[in-house]
């Protein structure tokens, strides 16, 4: 029986953390999709006109649109199937989930980095075949794992950069033991963050929790041991019950989340608000120019311990998208809203006035700062038009 072609095709590998996060979201949404592992073709015929880096994931869709970046993705699909949408409406909700895609994506990422590279004793084999597969899939896993030797270093040489040093090591472990005992706590009484529904904080979540804390044999098997509920959650989202599920009523935040949003709140705000005034310094002295991915070092500190890392510009651009669905909620909505950021002190945080608003380009991975009127994404413009009201 011949197949319908598909309407969207995500490119993307198993061991991607953001694949992972898009993936999962495709799959609740119930969309007629296929993944498709990219080849040499494919990096140089569709994901680097996109991004004009070899970046994954990239989506196509059966129109030609391309599409690159996970959040982009998600927003793309939301705005064309907007029933089940992920994301929650209350104030509050919404706040959460996406002070959490923030978190899952941009923070979680230092432990599932750490992990993968840093215990690499214990599961070489696995990792280097898995990046060895992505290139050669039909291969032999001795071939694969002498492939992924070959170009594994890239990935692996951005663990320092990224702050997971010796200095930093004990404070990345500590931090995310503690993330993760919340969250077992959190999902033994939640299917999901905010109910029996997925929102966009799952997805960010997941982008770290699978691919590599999940799925790479030492985390793995610490998570299943450690957070059993966390492992069985990771299962939920990669096999979801398309779209079905309700989020929490009255606008709730569960309790059990307050202490994961402290903790973004002490560790990852002061991070990103610095990441921030690096990129207004960097406009000012370079008007016009795209912001580099890496604006230099600073320090910043995890799980107690203080180390230096890389300035990632591109972070300001997750960050703006809980901050100004706050900064244009209505004095009423606004009002609710903080008392959730009071509550975990993120408050203040919150009051930071962008000067200048970062939007992304087709074709580039660098940021740009925002023309008036322009949409914050390269590829929707729906939710995030800085000026809008949000809904
Ligand atoms: N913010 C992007 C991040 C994508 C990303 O970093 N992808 C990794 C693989 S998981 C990659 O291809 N990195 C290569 C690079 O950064 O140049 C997203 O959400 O899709």
């Amino acid at each position: 029986m011949n197949q319908a072609p598909a309407d969207y095709t995500l490119y993307g590998v198993e061991l991607s953390l953001y694949t992972g996060k898009a993936r999962a979201y495709l799959r609740y949404k119930g969309v007629n999709w296929t993944e498709v592992m990219p080849d040499k073709k494919a990096f140089f015929e569709v994901i680097m006109p996109t991004a004009g880096s070899p970046i994954i994931p990239v989506m196509k869709t059966n129109d030609g649109d391309l599409i690159q970046d996970s959040t982009e993705i998600i927003d793309f699909i939301e705005a064309k199937e907007p029933e089940f949408s992920v994301y929650p409406t209350g104030p509050k909700q919404k706040l959460a989930a996406l002070l959490l895609e923030f978190f899952g994506d941009e923070w979680l990422l230092l432990p599932a980095m750490h992990y993968r590279w840093n215990y690499l004793d214990q599961q070489h084999d696995f990792i280097m075949s898995e990046f060895g597969r992505q290139i050669k899939p039909n291969a032999s896993v001795e071939e694969q794992i002498e492939l992924g030797k070959k170009n594994s270093p890239m990935f692996r040489s951005s663990v320092p950069k990224m702050g997971i040093t010796e200095d930093t090591i004990e404070g990345v472990e500590s931090s995310y033991l503690t993330v993760l005992d919340q969250l077992n706590t959190h999902f033994t009484h939640h299917k999901y963050l905010l109910g029996s529904r997925p929102c966009i904080g799952d997805y960010g979540l997941h982008a770290s929790l699978y691919a590599h804390l999940a799925r790479d044999p030492y985390p793995k098997a610490l998570m299943q041991k450690r957070a059993p509920e966390v492992y069985k959650w990771v299962e939920r989202m990669n096999h979801p019950q398309e779209k079905s599920g309700e989020f929490l009523e009255n606008d709730q935040v569960p309790e059990t989340l307050l202490p994961i949003l402290s903790i973004q709140s002490a560790e990852q705000l002061p991070d990103v608000l610095k990441v921030i005034s690096a990129n207004e310094q960097f406009i000012n002295s370079n008007p016009g120019k795209k912001i580099p991915r890496v604006l230099g070092y600073h320090e910043f500190t995890i799980g107690g311990k203080t180390g230096t890392r890389w300035i990632n510009s591109y972070t300001q651009w997750m960050f703006q998208r809980p901050l100004f669905f706050y900064q244009h909620l209505s004095a009423n909505h606004k009002t609710q809203a903080d008392e959730l950021l009071k509550s975990i002190q993120a408050y203040d945080a919150f009051q930071t006035n962008i000067e200048k608003p970062l939007a992304r380009k087709k074709g580039q991975l660098e940021l740009v700062e925002q023309a008036f009127g322009q949409s914050l994404g390269a590829y929707t413009n729906t939710q995030w038009q800085f000026g809008s009201e949000p809904n």
